[in-house]
């Protein structure tokens, strides 16, 4: 229904209804405009000078244009009070438990998105500010925390099983960020101090997505979506949604080399 916008294709699971206020806001505003066009195209022709070679200092008498704005606050508050808070409220508080979603620690730096997954314990280790290395070590994670030895952390590739619930929890490390996923209908500020949880169920793999587009090459993309500096444009990551055994096998895979490079005192 909402393939006249020409939004990115849809990839998510709950982001049709993001498309139907889209789409509806369009129609509202569409009315408006003609509405507001037409008025104001009567006004030139009404008062034009030909008939009006007086100035009239009394005005309009008729209340047309009260009601006229009357019914333009009526339909935004229906706007605002029916249909955007209660989508707002659907995102936010009706979040699925996190045992049957994939936790993601997503932290957006100056200028790269890091990953941070739990791994197999489903806990996530410590991190320490201290233990903060830019090219080794960027989140400060504690590998000598029981909880972290499992742990799996990501330079802007973040990779996602599809049709199952992501938590993402939001941080920045410096400034505020913006965590945008276009398929997703995803976009959410990271706020240095806080950690922010937004969720989403992807439901088109990568591979699928590119037979649909008969693009080879496509990718899931995560753009900043906040001016954040003078790399803001470089700051983009990759989202590659895979079926459930590829990201289980992906996740394995990373668990055993990250853990084998974390053991070695020399690295
Ligand atoms: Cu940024």
């Amino acid at each position: 229904m909402t393939q006249w916008l020409g939004l990115p294709p849809l990839a998510a699971a709950n982001g049709q209804q993001i498309d139907n206020l889209i789409g509806w806001t369009h129609i509202f505003m569409l009315v408006l405009f003609v509405g507001w066009g037409g008025f104001f195209l009567f006004c030139l022709f009404r008062f034009r000078k030909g008939a009006n070679p007086v100035a009239n200092y009394t005005g309009v008498k008729s209340h047309t244009s009260s009601y006229l704005e009357i019914g333009v606050a009526v339909v935004e508050a229906i706007l605002l009070l029916g249909f955007s808070i209660p989508l707002w409220a659907a995102r936010v508080d009706h979040a699925p438990p996190e045992s049957e979603a994939l936790v993601v620690e997503v932290t957006g730096e100056q200028f790269a998105w890091n990953f941070h997954y739990a791994g197999p314990d489903g806990k996530f280790g410590k991190t320490d500010i201290s233990l903060i290395d830019l090219q080794s070590n960027p989140l400060g994670l504690d590998r000598n925390d029981p909880n972290a030895k499992d742990d799996v952390t990501t330079l802007n590739q973040l990779y996602l099983p599809v049709n199952r619930p992501i938590i993402v929890k939001l941080r920045s490390k410096d400034v505020i960020h913006s965590f945008g996923v276009p398929q997703m209908r995803v976009k959410q500020d990271a706020v240095p101090g806080f950690t922010i949880p937004i969720y989403f169920v992807p439901n088109v793999t990568t591979a699928e997505m590119r037979t649909r587009l008969g693009n080879p090459e496509f990718q899931y993309e995560i753009g900043c979506a906040q001016l954040c500096g003078l790399g803001h444009a470089r700051m983009r990551a990759f989202v590659t949604v895979q079926t459930a055994d590829e990201f289980q096998k992906w996740l394995d895979d990373q668990v055993k080399e990250q853990s084998a490079t974390s053991a070695d005192p020399f690295r």
